[in-house]
């Protein structure tokens, strides 16, 4: 899979992918993320990538002439299943969205800045447009960051049996049990004695129970959801 991501702040994508699982991920070659300076682009003599709005208001707008060109030039040496815009008003992301873009070849991811960009790339060369919640962000690189971390680790062999993502929470609409480690009494807080019983059966169930408990408390929208519990 290939991810590129077109931005104006390309130092802010340096330090998602240095590191952990998708360093890993990169360095197996199984993925290859391209980061992309929308700058390098412009054919304006200083390299202008923003102008003032049409119609008056404050803020910047992105142009579309470097971004229509950093897309063409990448459609020209690959396909591209997506074409995504980062955006607050986006659909929101999800588990299922990452899931669903996980199984794609190559997908492109544009970050706006200042006040985003013109309508028209939105209207004519974006396929998706994903926001990662409600609040807002000063740019899209962090989104684009989080959105490309949450598909990288569902590739097949990113993630080893002791990272599986088939434990995460959301993948079964349930959030994921606690979890605890060595030592089992840290000054007289001591872990669930089930875990430590070695009773395989039983621990499976008792952290499906924990799992459904946890639903229950926090997210209740879930199970509703799921409609599987
Ligand atoms: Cl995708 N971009 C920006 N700028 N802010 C956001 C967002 C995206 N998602 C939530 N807030």
């Amino acid at each position: 899979m290939k991810i590129d991501i077109l931005t104006v702040l390309p130092k802010l994508l340096e330090g998602p992918f240095a590191d952990s699982i998708l360093k890993r991920a990169i360095d197996k070659e199984i993925v290859q993320v391209g980061v992309h300076d929308i700058r390098k682009f412009s054919k304006d003599k200083h390299q202008k990538v923003d102008d003032y709005a049409f119609g008056g208001g404050a803020g910047m707008v992105m142009t579309i002439q470097p971004i229509h060109d950093c897309i063409e030039s990448l459609k020209a040496a690959n396909e591209y299943d997506e074409i995504i815009y980062m955006t607050p008003d986006g659909e929101q992301l999800n588990q299922q969205i990452s899931n669903e873009l996980s199984m794609k070849k190559n997908i492109m991811i544009l970050c706006g800045h200042y006040k985003g960009v013109d309508q028209r790339v939105r209207d004519h060369l974006i396929t998706r447009e994903i926001s990662i919640g409600d609040y807002v962000l000063s740019g899209g690189e962090l989104a684009a960051a989080v959105l490309s971390d949450s598909i990288i680790r569902l590739i097949p062999g990113v993630l080893n049996d002791e990272t599986s993502a088939l434990s995460d929470s959301f993948q079964d609409d349930l959030l994921a049990p606690p979890v605890y480690t060595r030592p089992a009494d840290y000054n007289g807080w001591t872990v669930p004695e089930i875990l430590t019983s070695g009773h395989l059966k039983k621990i499976e169930d008792w952290r499906f129970e924990q799992s459904v408990l946890r639903t229950k408390e926090r997210r209740p929208d879930l199970l509703e959801r799921g409609k599987k519990h």
